[in-house]
């Protein structure tokens, strides 16, 4: 954790800029993506905290492309960074978790170069009870041609990803970053409205000590997941068994994780045969950062920044943490039926 003085404090601001200085050719339109994520994710945090004063807590009624009942925060959060993007002339497209579509950007305003994408208030289910939600963002540059993004653009694997991050709404509110040139955690001082950095360079542990699982879908992995899961718990092998610690928020999971080390999964099981989670939204982004961090990201049978996506709202299994547990879950879950075709 970095020792700031009251006189000396890093802005986000600040340490974008002086990060845009190791690449001579760029414009400063990545910068500004980045600055204009963090000015929507400030107020986004503001109406987190606010939830429990004001009656917009619960369901909004309406479901997501996924089939889930969307929060208000959801919606409320979704705007917020569609509108804090759309007319920076930084973008040629958005892709978010709520929405079925691309979004574009309206024909008023300029297009430029880069695509994001967003989970814009991740774990919502844990809203109504106090638990830390996040925002997870992926940005990458647009390959095609046209003016405005398509969707080729957002199928990119994620090793494409030029920025990629997480907010997390927390005890206290965090945005942590890469860029690629390693990974740079930022706390918001409330008092000043500004995201300082607190924890530049994060190292994630070699190996971890946590183990973060919905372990009620036990019954239902197959044989190497249960063994994986076995090993990790110290009770199969002889490994030093890891710490279970699973809130079932997956921004503050993976934040745990990053900083004291461990490995979060969640396998494929029947009711989601090809994991739960986003690969485009919440794997890639996460797997940028922790492999930003010394750590990796696999599905199973491959890295998860090499997957080729297919489609925008493509699941995929995730096992993400300290390279020595994921490691072990590549050996053992090799040859998993669980991931043909995942
Ligand atoms: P949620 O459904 O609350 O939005 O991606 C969605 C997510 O939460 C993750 O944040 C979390 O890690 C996971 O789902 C929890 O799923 P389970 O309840 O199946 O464990």
């Amino acid at each position: 954790m970095l020792q700031n003085k009251a006189t000396s404090v890093v802005t986000i601001e600040r340490f974008i800029i002086e990060e845009e200085r190791h690449f001579p050719e760029a414009t400063g339109a990545l910068s500004g993506v980045l600055n204009d994520v963090a000015l929507a994710a400030k107020m986004i945090a503001n109406k987190v905290r606010m939830a429990g004063l004001v009656d917009i807590l619960g369901s909004h009624g309406s479901e997501n492309v996924q089939g889930e009942v969307q929060q208000k925060l959801d919606v409320l959060s979704n705007e917020i960074i569609v509108k804090a993007m759309d007319h920076t002339g930084r973008l040629a497209g958005m892709a978010s978790e709520e929405n079925a579509e691309i979004i574009p950007i309206p024909d008023k305003f300029r297009c430029g170069k880069y695509c994001l994408m967003f989970d814009p208030l991740d774990g919502s289910s844990n809203i109504d009870v106090n638990v830390p939600v996040g925002t997870i963002f992926s940005v990458v540059a647009k390959t095609s041609k046209g003016k405005n993004a398509t969707l080729d653009d957002f199928l990119q694997p994620g090793a494409k990803q030029v920025a990629a991050g997480y907010v997390i709404y927390g005890s206290s509110t965090m945005f942590v970053y890469t860029t690629g040139q390693g990974a740079h955690g930022f706390t918001l001082d409330p008092s000043i409205g500004e995201f300082l950095l607190s924890h530049p360079d994060i190292k994630t542990p070699e190996t971890g000590r946590y183990l973060s699982v919905n372990d009620s879908y036990e019954p239902q992995w197959d044989a190497p997941v249960k063994s994986l899961m076995r090993q990790l718990r110290g009770v199969e092998g002889n490994r030093k068994s890891l710490n279970v610690r699973y809130v079932g928020s997956l921004v503050a999971d993976v934040h745990r994780n990053l900083l004291g080390g461990g490995i979060f999964a969640y396998p494929a099981n029947p009711k989601s045969p090809k994991g739960k989670l986003r690969l485009l939204y919440e794997a890639n982004p996460l797997a940028f950062l922790v492999e930003q961090a010394g750590g990796a990201a696999i599905n199973g049978k491959q890295r998860i920044l090499d997957v080729q996506p297919t489609e925008l709202h493509q699941r995929t299994p995730l096992y993400i943490g300290s390279k020595a547990d994921v490691g072990l879950a590549a050996k053992v879950l090799a040859g998993s039926p669980e991931l043909v075709g995942a």
